[in-house]
């Protein structure tokens, strides 16, 4: 009896976590090649904005790009003096995307958050700030499908991590990038995605407070259904700058995939390729792969967050009628 009971759950319960799992795209993300595209990066050195490792850098990218078939727009800008370029990926005969999925490959100019003062001026390598991000999206501009591919552009920003040096912002490229954006398009967006800081080898992922809320619930609870609850971990983390930001701002639903609080390697000499892994690009590229495949052709909307302005003026007016009521029912 015992043994026959053993049988039938071992037939029932590989049938009932199937069923359990409601995504059936098997995804062909190779951590492996991001990881291979992530040292690639850093063979060219420190990247920072305007500096000839970065032009180089970004001729890699528009190869890889091109060599997959997608067609390429370098948004060239000055900021500062100095020359900057975002590398915009599309396919089709229009540039209409409904996804737009981003990441950074500059790197910061300076480690000046190195416990070593002596590294505060020496630039900072940038294998998980910076490579990580860009070696997830070219490891998808290879394995999208191709009847996908009309629905996603892909954006690798320039001068995202400059910012208090020399005067300089924060996220300048995908600020240029949105102000550029066709007005008409913007409501036809209906995802951001931004992966920054995702190949640490303790890579950790809790939600970034300033996302669109509905948009992220949609990707940690995909991430939870292929088993990986434990780097998206649902928890709520810090608000960040980054370059999500301006996406939200034009009312686009954004959300930025970043690992928090930083790694120890953030802003130093450390950020090196040995910190990282393909186990945690594999996990990333993985679960955006499948959101790209399982949203393509669908109109999925992810209504916005409202602000903290709504809830204070609905208290507000809660209030005012509350006490108008009070003071008509004591007059009585
Ligand atoms: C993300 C990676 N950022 C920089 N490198 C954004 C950021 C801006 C983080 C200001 C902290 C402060
Ligand atoms: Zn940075």
């Amino acid at each position: 009896m015992r043994v026959t009971w053993a049988i039938l759950m071992l037939l029932i319960l590989p049938l009932s976590s199937m069923t359990m799992l409601q995504v059936d795209h098997i995804p062909e993300f190779s951590g492996t090649n991001a990881m291979a595209h992530l040292v690639a990066q850093c063979d060219f050195g420190p990247r920072p904005p305007g500096s000839d490792n970065l032009t180089n850098c970004r001729q890699y990218i528009v190869e890889v790009l091109e060599s997959h078939g997608w067609e390429v727009v370098v948004q060239n800008f000055a900021y500062q003096n100095v020359s900057c370029a975002n590398i915009i990926g599309w396919h089709g005969s229009l540039r209409n995307a409904t996804m737009l999925v981003g990441a950074h490959y500059d790197t910061r100019p300076l480690a000046d958050e190195d416990p070593d003062e002596a590294n505060h001026d020496k630039p900072v390598l940038g294998a998980n700030d910076g490579a990580s991000g860009t070696a997830a999206l070219l490891e998808l501009v290879r394995v999208l499908p191709i009847e996908v591919r009309d629905d996603v552009e892909f954006i690798f920003f320039d001068a995202e991590d400059s910012g208090y040096i020399d005067d300089w912002d924060w996220i300048v490229g995908s600020t240029y990038y949105v102000n550029q954006l066709d007005s008409n398009r913007i409501p036809l967006i209906s995802s951001m995605i931004l992966l920054d800081m995702i190949g640490d080898s303790e890579l950790r992922l809790p939600r970034e407070r300033g996302s669109t809320r509905s948009l992220q619930d949609e990707i940690w609870s995909l991430a939870a259904e292929m088993g990986y609850q434990d780097t998206f971990l649902d928890s709520l983390g810090n608000s960040i700058l980054d370059d999500h930001r301006p996406f939200l701002d034009v009312g686009i639903p954004a959300v930025d995939i970043i690992h928090n609080p930083f790694p120890s390697s953030w802003h130093t000499v450390d950020d090196i390729p040995e910190r990282c892994s393909a186990e945690s690009l594999q996990i990333v590229g993985e679960v955006v792969e499948t959101f790209l495949v399982t949203h393509s052709g669908v109109t999925t909307t992810f209504p916005p967050d409202f602000p903290v302005t709504f809830y204070v003026l609905l208290l507000g007016v809660t209030g005012v009628a509350a006490l108008f009521a009070y003071t008509r029912l004591k007059s009585e």
